[in-house]
């Protein structure tokens, strides 16, 4: 089918009460191993590009073959801009066929974030396309996106927010951040506020810097050499409050990294004359592709494609 747009998506998700992930992507690899995991797992998906990946693989080329998975899939597939910064980049993936944009005017003040974002909205609802918008700050840093301060979505400000730009969905701050170091202490997140958020809030709600660091893939890593050390992500546990507290979006990234860290590495490990690209990004395709499968069971999106 044709590519849809996220809110359709979380729409439904909304009314089901489920989450569904967000995969980033920068090249076809990842593009196919996650589409296969949704296929299989029967669940809707949203592709994620960021700035960094348009400036990696081309806006261009990366659209087309997201396109073509989803006029293959059988599954509901929305193409969506993560972290759009700059007008420009924003609107290249308009005109080449995003249905979804994010605009991440977080770390400018209150009142131009509104600005900036509400400026977005008008164009992007013009052409039928959703439009996510953040509030407060994440800590971490990856790619373009970065921050040295968390500062956590007051939820008074995000009734504002919407009101005051009619964005489709709102990515807070509720203690997670980007990366594989996201806690030096207890790995926790603020639940009350989602669900303080979610009681003022009506339309979905966004979970950046979801990535859990699993440990069979830390260990595994460990095993071929690439110690991670003090890396944390987000429990599981977290991960099914969250949603419970009205989550819908849940966005991924590096988890596939090191899920395809491992699976590269540990076949040159074991085959280290083999020379077939196919051979070991295959091996790393394997195993986005089992991560992407248990994201979908424990965000509870599968079977409901
Ligand atoms: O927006 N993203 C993806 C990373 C964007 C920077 O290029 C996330 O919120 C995912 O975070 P992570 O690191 O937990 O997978
Ligand atoms: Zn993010």
């Amino acid at each position: 089918m044709a590519l849809v747009t996220m809110k359709e998506i979380l729409e439904d998700a909304d009314k089901r009460g489920y989450g569904v992930g967000a995969f980033n992507i920068n090249n076809l690899e990842f593009l196919k191993a996650i589409v296969q995991a949704g296929e299989e797992e029967k669940s809707p998906l949203i592709i994620a590009v960021s700035e960094g990946a348009m400036k990696y693989a081309g806006v261009e080329y990366l659209s087309e073959i997201v396109k073509i998975a989803a006029k293959n899939a059988s599954i509901p597939i929305a193409l969506h801009l993560d972290h759009g910064k700059h007008f420009e980049k924003i609107m290249a993936t308009l005109r080449n066929g995003f249905t979804s944009v994010m605009i991440d005017a977080s770390d400018k003040p209150y009142e131009e974030n509104v600005k900036l974002t509400s400026e977005i909205v008008k164009i992007a609802h013009a052409m039928g396309v959703t439009v996510e918008a953040e509030l407060g700050r994440l800590l971490g840093k990856e790619d373009e996106v970065q921050s040295d301060v968390a500062i956590y979505t007051d939820p008074q400000d995000a009734k504002r927010f919407v009101e005051e730009t009619g964005v489709d969905a709102l990515a807070v701050a509720v203690g997670t951040s980007h990366g594989a170091y996201k806690f030096k202490g207890e790995a926790k997140l603020d639940i009350e506020r989602i669900k303080k958020i979610k009681e003022l809030v009506s339309i979905p709600l966004v979970l950046h810097g979801a990535s859990g660091v699993p440990a069979h893939i830390t260990k595994g890593l460990k095993e071929v050499g690439v110690d991670l050390k003090s890396a944390k992500g987000v429990p599981e546990e977290e991960i099914k409050k969250a949603i419970g507290a009205g989550i819908r979006k849940i966005n991924i990234d590096t988890d596939l990294r090191l899920s395809f860290l491992l699976g590269v590495r540990r076949y040159m490990a074991e085959n280290p004359t083999t020379f077939d690209p196919r051979k070991y990004l295959g091996a790393g395709m394997e195993i986005v592709k089992d991560t992407v499968k248990s994201k979908i069971q424990l965000f509870g999106s599968a079977n409901k494609a």
